[in-house]
């Protein structure tokens, strides 16, 4: 049977890059969205269909040796907010059966599929913590931090039943905080707040902003995102029970970013106009995280100051 790599969710902001680059290191790909292809990659099939479809999933695994999954496809955290039974639907229900099929069809196959799950920081919770640690009070406050949570677990679960059984599911999990890329500007997220800003600020256009300014989160940039996945997919073993990490490049306030692009573009404009919607998600959120455990387990690195950072986000 053919041996492929399934990723969905492949038209977002993660999943679009992650593409391109397993593309680019040779690996086969079944590319599953709900819309059609922005671009067309010639060597990928890509199937334009919603992750909801239990019974299209199914066939995937049937017609083909999956032998990695990237579960991209979701609802982030503001739109979670706005559609809890959709979020309920994709971000819970969908990905669960991703995971047991990726488990099943393991055991059936002899192996272990491999599992990217990208969680978020929205697990965090109900306090704003400095410095978090995977183990840190894990209570969120949002449906779609309790989604990830879920999927956090359940796919730690399987992969726990796994071990004994040496065949079934090998699942990796990320912890990521806002990504900023610098060619999309991403929206529907409580972080995306930073992209759109930096956006603007490029653009010479005016900013709104929901945070009030001494809002903290912490984020990383899309490079970091992407290598990050490849690397702790390429991994041949992790040995940790702990299957989900954090990881960040920088942690900044609203108003440390405000005064870097006005320092930048001088006639950038911001206004703030807070939104408890955003504001009461962001506060339970943390200002930074402790990502020792990512760089014991699968050397992540990340040693770059925030002025370094900034710079490497608006300069590309
Ligand atoms: C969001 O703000 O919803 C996402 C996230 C941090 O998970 N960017």
């Amino acid at each position: 049977m053919k041996e492929r790599i399934l990723i969905t969710g492949y038209n977002g902001e993660l999943g679009s890059k992650a593409l391109k680059e397993l593309v680019s290191i040779g690996k086969s790909i079944i590319a599953l969205d709900i819309n059609n292809p922005k671009e067309k990659i010639h060597s990928v099939k890509y199937i334009k269909d919603s992750i909801t479809n239990n019974e299209l999933i199914n066939s995937i695994f049937n017609d083909y040796h999956i032998t990695e999954v990237y579960h991209f496809a979701a609802l982030l955290s503001q739109t979670a907010s706005q559609n809890p039974k959709l979020a309920f639907e994709i971000n819970e229900k969908a990905s669960k059966n991703l995971i047991d099929c990726s488990y099943t069809f393991g055991i059936k196959n002899n192996c272990k599929t491999r599992f990217f799950f990208p969680s978020s920081i929205a697990v965090y919770g109900p306090r704003k913590i400095e410095n978090a640690s995977e183990q840190d009070i894990i209570k969120p406050t949002t449906i779609y931090g309790n989604n990830k949570l879920i999927i956090e677990q359940y796919g730690s679960k399987l992969h726990e039943e796994s071990l004994f059984k040496k065949i079934g599911l090998d699942f990796r999990s990320i912890r990521f905080p806002g990504v900023i890329s610098y060619d999309t500007v991403p929206s529907g997220g409580t972080t995306d707040y930073a992209p759109q800003m930096i956006n603007c600020a490029k653009k010479g256009e005016k900013f709104e902003c929901k945070l009030s300014p001494n809002t903290k989160l912490p984020f990383i940039g899309i490079d970091k995102t992407i290598s990050s996945i490849i690397d702790i997919m390429n991994l041949e073993i992790i040995e940790s029970k702990l299957r989900v990490f954090n990881v960040q490049e920088a942690s900044f306030s609203v108003e440390q970013l405000s005064d870097f692009l006005v320092g930048k573009f001088p006639s950038f404009k911001i206004k703030f106009n807070e939104d408890k919607n955003f504001q009461s998600v962001a506060d339970t959120w943390p200002s930074s995280l402790n990502c020792e455990k990512a760089k014991k387990f699968w050397n992540f690195s990340s040693n770059i100051s925030l002025e370094e950072f900034l710079n490497s986000i608006i300069n590309k």
